[in-house]
């Protein structure tokens, strides 16, 4: 199976619940490649952007509004198979329907509030790494 990049967000929700360390360690006993990592804050305009492909969607409104409520931790990933992998870790979007040690059956209250992102496609990873992380920012610190 190929190496793969996912970019995962720890949401504002995340943050504020004081989990960054609790999911970091267990991005870690996962046994993913931390390529880069920040604290960031979105704006409504940034976060709109980066969600754009939910933009007809009900509940992109809320979305946009939470996710730009606090700060948020991008971390750019790296694992063999790694889209699928951090999408089982974290667990699906609903907390309430997560299997159990998942990230967001763990830290999760709500399917709008659901403590970290996840890619959905090797496309879609690279372009929302590349939203938050230059070239340079990626290159290998080990
Ligand atoms: P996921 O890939 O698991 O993050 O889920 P989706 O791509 O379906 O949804 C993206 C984000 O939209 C979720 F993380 C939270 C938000 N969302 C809602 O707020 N309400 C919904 O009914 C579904 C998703």
């Amino acid at each position: 199976m190929a190496i793969e990049r996912t970019l995962c967000i720890i949401k504002p929700d995340g943050v504020k619940s004081g989990n960054i360390g609790n999911i970091i360690a267990h991005i870690q006993k996962e046994g993913f490649k931390i390529l880069a990592m920040k604290m960031a804050r979105l704006s409504s305009q940034s976060g709109g952007k980066f969600y754009e492909v939910h933009k007809e969607r009900p509940f992109y409104g809320e979305l946009v509004s939470f996710m730009s409520s606090g700060a948020c931790v991008p971390i750019a990933l790296e694992k063999e198979n790694g889209i699928a992998e951090w999408r089982r870790v974290i667990g699906s979007t609903d907390p309430a329907e997560a299997a159990d040690g998942t990230i967001r059956k763990l830290y999760a209250k709500s399917k709008g509030e659901n403590a970290v992102h996840g890619s959905d496609s090797v496309e879609n990873g690279q372009r929302e790494i590349a939203f938050f992380f230059t070239e340079g920012e990626l290159a290998d610190l080990a």
